[in-house]
């Protein structure tokens, strides 16, 4: 069994705390690896690496760290069969996605390394003759990521990579749950030939881990994907010191299907958007919003295909739903499958855990459809697992009102024939993403990601935004008449 110590200075050291903790596969409870729990010792370490590493990070030019980026994407292409099966083995999410996890980490780092050669800033006139002004962005400094599990690898990489091509130096705190991923993208970008200290790992519990990341001092910035009682936990923390911070934190995701939608494109974009990840994306559908006329057909068919979904192991191809990631996210789904047969929403298929020999080691449950009545527990939060509620409405006012009377905003869909519905519920659905006649998952990482309400606090990942959330703008004035200009004083 590899015991993994954090990653600090570019060394792999012991914590302080001389605890390990394991991490297990979710399909077969079999132990992959174990892992230092880190203190705040170590967190210290870790920043004193990141903030000795600075200095010289800072003045790399950012095509050569692009170029890094670029290094490591390649190794993981290379990797990514093998990756992708780690993703695999650590999570949960069935093959195909682990790879699409690992593929989404390259996209991201191939578009970001081109920022190395772009981090536009602005040129303009000045009122004052021989003089000219011009904005810069500049690397914040010693920044903390802190990751989920569902993403093993994209995740990480968006906040990495966007923080490393603008220049920061990182201290960085994978989720519990998916040590090994994270400890195998440090690794790689270490031969890619990201410099000792750029980037600091330091694995261990969120309560203590994380929360010294947030309360340092040294820490100018937090980016953070979880859920809403950590992220408003956080935001509030690092308020005290004034530190940016960018949150990503869940969803309840609607896809509403017109009557006049194209069936068979309606029926598989919520079978992929509410199973696909077992449901454990931020962005999958969780509530089915259909039109009356359309209702009793989709229904009729959404059963017959979901009930011929196979639950099993994930590396095996013929299987489309894999475990939940653990024990206590079992028990969160098995907990609202009970409030929701409470509530008095009606089951149409599965609900329970899957029991017998094969799945007896993990945490696997089956894929569960609930009709539902909007405003219903079920309807409202987040559950994250394989359980989608549907809900009839009659008008497209009344779709976009149940669509958007949740705490949350980060997905949406509509799927419709009529140009002008689609057109409507662009503007009209409350949230950061939207999808015409596409499922609410599988967002593409040149386009900023992220959420409304209580999903964030404003900011975006990703795409065009990505170098926003990891750098300070500074404004440049340059006066080169020779002489004291003064602006706004005319006399
Ligand atoms: C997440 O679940 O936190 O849009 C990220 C998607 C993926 C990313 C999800 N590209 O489903």
């Amino acid at each position: 069994m590899t015991e993994y110590g954090l990653y600090i200075g570019g060394k792999w050291i012991k914590s302080d705390s001389g605890k390990t903790f394991p991490t297990a596969n979710p399909a077969t409870g079999e132990t992959l690896a174990t892992f230092q729990v880190g203190t705040q010792k170590d967190v210290d370490k870790a920043i004193e690496a990141a903030e000795k590493a600075l200095p010289r990070w800072k003045k790399f030019p950012p095509p050569k760290r692009g170029e890094i980026l670029l290094r490591a994407a390649a190794i993981m292409r290379a990797r990514k069969d093998e990756l992708g099966k780690l993703v695999t083995q650590e999570m949960g999410k069935i093959l195909a996605e682990g790879k699409g996890d690992v593929q989404e980490a390259i996209d991201f780092l191939e578009y970001i390394s081109g920022e190395g050669r772009r981090m536009l800033g602005e040129t303009t006139p000045s009122e004052l003759p021989n003089k000219l002004c011009l904005t810069l962005r500049q690397p914040i400094g010693v920044v903390g990521c802190i990751t989920p599990w569902n993403f093993p690898m994209a995740v990480p990489c968006w906040k990495l990579g966007a923080a490393l091509i603008t220049g920061n130096t990182i201290v960085y705190k994978p989720a519990t749950l998916t040590p090994l991923c994270a400890a195998t993208l440090a690794e790689i970008l270490e031969q890619a030939g990201l410099p000792a200290g750029v980037l600091n790992m330091v694995t261990g519990p969120a309560e203590v881990v994380g929360d010294a990341i947030v309360q340092h001092l040294s820490i100018r910035a937090v980016s953070f994907t979880g859920s809403v009682a950590a992220g408003k936990d956080i935001y509030a923390k690092a308020a005290r010191m004034l530190k940016r911070v960018g949150l990503e934190l869940g969803g309840k995701n609607p896809q509403i299907v017109m009557d006049d939608a194209r069936m068979d494109l309606a029926l598989e974009g919520v079978l992929f958007g509410a199973f696909g990840t077992a449901g454990q994306r931020c962005t999958a559908t969780s509530r089915l919003i259909a039109q009356e006329k359309v209702y009793d057909e989709l229904l009729e068919k959404l059963l017959v295909r979901t009930k011929g979904l196979k639950v099993g192991n994930p590396l095996d191809p013929a299987v489309d739903v894999g475990p939940v990631a653990s024990a206590e996210q079992e028990n969160k789904v098995l907990k609202y499958i009970q409030i929701g047969i409470e509530e008095g929403a009606k089951i149409l298929c599965g609900g329970r855990k899957q029991t017998g020999l094969q799945y007896d080691k993990g945490f696997f449950i089956e894929p569960t459809i609930f009709e539902a009545r909007h405003g219903m527990r079920i309807t409202k939060e987040e559950i994250f697992g394989p359980v989608l509620s549907v809900v009839k409405v009659r008008t497209y006012e009344e779709a976009v009102k149940v669509a958007n009377d949740v705490e949350y905003g980060l997905s949406s869909s509509i799927y419709t024939s009529n140009v002008n519905t689609a057109f409507r519920a662009m503007e009209d659905l409350e949230a950061g993403v939207t999808y015409i006649n596409a499922p609410t998952i599988g967002a593409e990482v040149h386009l900023p990601f992220g959420g409304v309400k209580n999903t964030g606090n404003g900011a975006r990942e990703a795409g065009t935004e990505a170098i926003h959330e990891f750098t300070e703008i500074k404004s440049v004035f340059i006066d080169f008449s020779g002489k004291l200009q003064k602006a706004q004083i005319t006399e």
